[in-house]
């Protein structure tokens, strides 16, 4: 997968990439990435790439011609791959979108800065815009590095057989049960006992009731989109019981 992010920032970028899984599916050609400062695009002696509103107000706005000649530089050399804005009024960027986008040969990521960019350039070349969320980012570098990171997750053998993106949070619609390592106690708390029985059976059912219960008290709205099984459904009761008990 070929990502090509153009920003007014390329040395944000330098640090996330160069770590980790990032860095290794580099290594291992499943992705690359290149930089493209939208500056180098601008014809004036000063190299303008941001302008007043026209109308007025607060802020500037990344000007189309630049931007422009930037977008379809990259898109003559990757035809195929789809232009993704970044920016406050995009669609939010789940796991549901993160999967859609693995599916394209390649994603041109264009990082908002300022107020924001000319609309005509969302106009003649956007195939999608992604925001994080409703907060207030200086820019799209940070979310251009969630949608490489989130996507290149998904690439098949991007993860070591440590990493499986089958059991990530969210893989299966449901929060992840609580996780512990050595030592067995810690500041007077101990590991569950489920845990260190070494019944594979027994850990199964502990560790997805648990993740029934997270899902349940944090975020109820997952729980209404998931298909639950009898088993959950039975163990979404017990919880229920257990709270009403006062035993959790
Ligand atoms: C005053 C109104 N603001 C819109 C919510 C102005 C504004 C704030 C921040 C305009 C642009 C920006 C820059 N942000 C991004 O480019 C951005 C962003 C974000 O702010 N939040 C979440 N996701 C994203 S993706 C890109």
């Amino acid at each position: 997968m070929n990502f090509d992010i153009l920003t007014l920032f390329p040395g944000m970028f330098s640090g996330p990439f160069d770590e980790s899984i990032i860095n290794r599916a580099k290594d291992k050609q499943l992705i690359d990435i290149s930089l493209y400062n939208i500056r180098d695009w601008a014809t004036d002696r000063h190299q303008t790439a941001d302008d007043a509103p026209y109308g007025g107000g607060a802020g500037m706005v990344m000007k189309a011609g630049p931007l422009a000649a930037c977008i379809e530089s990259v898109k003559a050399l990757r035809p195929a791959s789809s232009v993704v804005l970044t920016s406050p009024q995009g669609r939010r960027l789940t796991h549901a979108v993160a999967l859609e986008l693995v599916k394209k040969p390649g994603l041109i990521l264009v990082c908002g800065r300022y107020e924001g960019i000319d609309e005509r350039i969302r106009s003649i070349y956007a195939d999608d815009d992604i925001s994080l969320g409703d907060f207030v980012l200086s820019g799209g570098e940070i979310a251009a590095m969630a949608i490489v990171d989130a996507v290149t997750r998904l690439i098949p053998g991007a993860l070591g057989s440590n990493e499986s993106a089958e059991e990530d949070s969210f893989g299966d619609g449901l929060l992840e049960y609580p996780h512990y390592t050595r030592p067995p106690e810690f500041k007077g708390l101990t590991v569950p006992e489920p845990l260190l029985s070494g019944n594979h059976e027994l850990i199964r059912k502990w560790r997805r009731k648990e993740s029934l219960r997270k899902t349940r008290a944090l975020r109820p709205d997952l729980l209404s989109l998931v298909t639950l099984t009898r088993e959950d459904r039975k163990m979404l009761t017990e919880i229920e019981q257990e709270e009403a008990d006062g035993t959790v």
